[in-house]
């Protein structure tokens, strides 16, 4: 059973007899999904059947053909496992809400469930299909291990202060999945083959940032790279994870992001591994801690990718610099093109462009540095989430806009002394990175990919 706490009704019409859809976006994978698992619940209860429907945005606020051919790449793998299940599957092309309200009443479905999202564009999704749709609408929250909304029910200051929050109830919810079960044949319930040639046609985006070759997309391939780090590099987690250098992160942020794999899933994987404990610990602080405060942050703050969505002291702090003298000024252009006098910066910003994934560590520094040479935070802000967006496989997601915010605008962190331009903004300069790894092996390791 899902635990009710993790089911939101979003709006007031009644689960009709038909077949319940579940509109797959956040979440793309069948297993380990409570978001599928509900909506076969409800299925079962009136004995109806599920149908998978996940509408393609044909330009996804600036993805390109490297995020695009990631999650339909998930997708197709997806429409295989499922039609081992039995259950119909199908891509909607066209805006969303508009889709699924459309599709619903074609197959008189009797409830849509959909997977939770904090990001403003689902939330529109949800609102306008909420209100058009003739039966129940329900978001069940699938992405994380402790509900969103249970975990706290206000924006968090920090890890500090949701840790103690999460870890309360985190035994109550991390728990193993029920399978999803094979559907009875059900006739009205049939689904053509997607044609995937007409559904990739339909996308106008822009290609000229490639594919990347260093990790395969899909639930199979997220399995296998999960093995990999649980076996070889757990271990290393605690103390090598912030050495861009080392190869110690797990690289799951893609398959996360795009829900191929399920935190939950990862979550109990790594529990039951033979790694260290401090290394356990610091991945689990990182994958449920400092991921759901990100959800707790865009689901509770509206202007999570604005300046205004900065805590108080660092935007009064930010303002009374304002006027400062920047030592360097780049635009945009020269940001993307790596073209600044910092050869450390540039490194980290080829590494993001080349290879989709920035490196954790390296990421805070690089945001830290446009918010310095940038004419303005609100600037520095629109330039770090125009790139992050653009170029990082992970881009889109509440992880990006929080990690973007922490870097330029203190938040979850706390005040530091005052200094030029930053205020009191945690400052990061090219000597503490010295002290920390080896910066020069970075750099030549990046120059190779120019
Ligand atoms: P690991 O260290 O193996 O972590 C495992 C998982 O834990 C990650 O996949 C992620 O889900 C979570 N996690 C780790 N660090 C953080 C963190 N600081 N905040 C929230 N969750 C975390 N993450 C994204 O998913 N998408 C982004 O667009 C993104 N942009 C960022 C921008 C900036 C400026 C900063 C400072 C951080 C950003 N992060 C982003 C957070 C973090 O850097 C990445 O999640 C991490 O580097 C992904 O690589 P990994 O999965 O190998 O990390
Ligand atoms: N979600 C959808 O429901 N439909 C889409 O067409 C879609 C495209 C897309 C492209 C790039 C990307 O990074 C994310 C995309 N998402 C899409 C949303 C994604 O699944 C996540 O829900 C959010 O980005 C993170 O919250």
């Amino acid at each position: 059973m899902v635990d009710s706490r993790r089911v939101q009704v979003l709006n007031t019409q009644k689960v009709g007899s038909g077949p319940v859809i579940y509109w797959m976006s956040r979440d793309q994978r069948v297993d380990n999904n409570w978001a599928l698992i509900y909506a076969q619940e409800l299925a079962v209860a009136n004995d109806s059947g599920v149908v998978v429907v996940f509408c393609l945005n044909p330009s996804f606020w600036g993805a390109t053909v490297r995020q695009y051919e990631f999650l339909l790449k998930g997708l197709e793998e997806v429409e295989k496992d499922l039609r081992k299940l039995n259950i119909p599957f199908s891509v909607l092309l066209g805006v969303p809400n508009d889709e699924i309200v459309l599709f619903a009443k074609k197959i008189k479905a009797g409830a849509v469930v959909t997977d939770f999202d904090p990001l403003r564009i689902k939330t529109e999704w949800k609102q306008r299909a909420a209100s058009s749709l003739g039966c129940a609408l329900f978001h069940v929250d699938a992405h994380n291990i402790v509900p969103c909304w249970q975990a706290s029910p206000k924006q968090e200051f920090g890890a500090y202060t949701i840790r103690p929050k999460i870890n309360r109830v985190l035994s109550e919810y991390l728990t193993v999945f029920p399978k999803v079960k094979t559907q009875k044949n059900k006739t009205s319930l049939r689904a053509e083959p997607i044609d995937w040639n007409r559904v990739r046609s339909s996308l106008n985006v822009d290609k000229s940032v490639a594919e990347v070759a260093w990790l395969l997309p899909g639930k199979k391939a997220g399995r296998g790279a999960l093995k990999t780090f649980i076996d070889t590099r757990l271990d290393g987690y605690a103390d090598g994870r912030n050495d861009p250098n080392l190869n110690l992160q797990s690289g799951l942020s893609p398959y996360l992001h795009f829900g191929q794999l399920s935190a939950q899933y990862i979550a109990l994987a790594v529990q039951s591994s033979g790694a260290s404990v401090d290394s356990k610990e610091a991945f689990l602080e990182e994958l449920i801690v400092r991921r759901e405060l990100s959800d707790n942050y865009c689901y509770y703050n509206s202007q999570y990718d604005s300046f205004m969505g900065f805590p108080n002291w660092a935007r009064a702090s930010l303002d009374e610099h304002r006027d400062d003298k920047r030592e360097y000024l780049y635009s945009l252009e020269d940001f993307e093109a790596a073209k600044t006098h910092d050869a450390l910066w540039n490194a980290a910003q080829l590494e993001m462009v080349t290879e989709g994934k920035m490196h954790g560590y390296m990421r805070m520094y690089w945001a830290k540095k446009i918010l310095e040479w940038s004419e303005s935070p609100e600037m520095a802000l629109e330039i770090a989430i125009y790139l992050n967006d653009k170029y990082e496989l992970d881009g889109r997601d509440p992880n990006g806009y929080s990690g973007i915010a922490w870097s330029i605008g203190g938040l979850h962190d706390r005040a530091w002394f005052d200094r030029p331009v930053f205020g009191k903004v945690r400052y990061m300069n090219y000597n503490g990175c010295k002290s920390k790894f080896d910066v020069d092996a970075y750099i030549a390791k990046m120059s190779e990919k120019n």
